[in-house]
């Protein structure tokens, strides 16, 4: 029987260093390549001004819907998996990074481990994950309205130098091509 992905789950990602764009895009190649993983939503590509650690270069922000087989656990851990396989070295905390993938939200979960935090403890407060995400978020999921209401005061208020900076098409694997 074919694997299902029966869970939704958002996923924010950054890149500071390096060929920024080719960093996001791998990346999302890479989550889509995984087993249990399938990239369903892309949203745009934003330029945003650093946030709490300002001495560092301009970041490339987007966010990704996916459906997956995984729980939310696996998910995080694949994702730190393909953080190191895009060359992501830990220096400074808050510091610049060719990649970074935060998980955000999985279906209606909440939990609160040491490992992970379900929503995403700080993201309500972060225009540069806020405004991504409301590109990608189902209309019907429970935190809709909030994202959508708070990331486009943000935007409107020029909050954090946030500027779209490029779209992208992304065609899931599982679609078909020609259509
Ligand atoms: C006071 C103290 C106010 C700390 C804000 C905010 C710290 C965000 C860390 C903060 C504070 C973070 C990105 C970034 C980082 C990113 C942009 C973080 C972790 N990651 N700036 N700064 N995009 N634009 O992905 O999110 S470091
Ligand atoms: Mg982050
Ligand atoms: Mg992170």
């Amino acid at each position: 029987m074919a694997q299902q992905y029966e869970h939704n789950a958002y996923i924010a990602l950054g890149s500071n260093l390096g060929d920024r764009e080719a960093h996001l895009m791998r990346a999302i190649a890479e989550l889509d390549a995984q087993p249990g993983i399938r990239v369903t939503q892309v949203s745009g590509i934003y330029e945003t001004d650093p946030v709490g650690y300002t001495d560092q270069p301009a970041f490339l922000n987007m966010a990704v819907a996916v459906s997956t087989a995984l729980q939310p656990l696996d998910l995080l851990r694949t994702q730190l998996r393909l953080e190191s396989l895009l060359g992501r070295i830990r220096h400074v905390r808050w510091g610049p990074r060719t990649i970074d993938l935060d998980l955000l939200l999985y279906d209606n979960v909440r939990m609160d481990q040491e490992e992970l935090t379900l929503p995403h403890p700080r993201m309500m407060e972060r225009a540069f994950v806020l405004v991504p995400l409301h590109d990608v978020i189902s209309s019907s999921h429970p935190l809709h309205e909030q994202v959508s209401t708070t990331s486009v005061a943000a935007l409107q208020a020029g909050k954090d130098g946030i500027t779209l900076w490029k779209t992208i098409n992304w065609r899931s694997a599982s679609e078909p091509s020609g259509s």
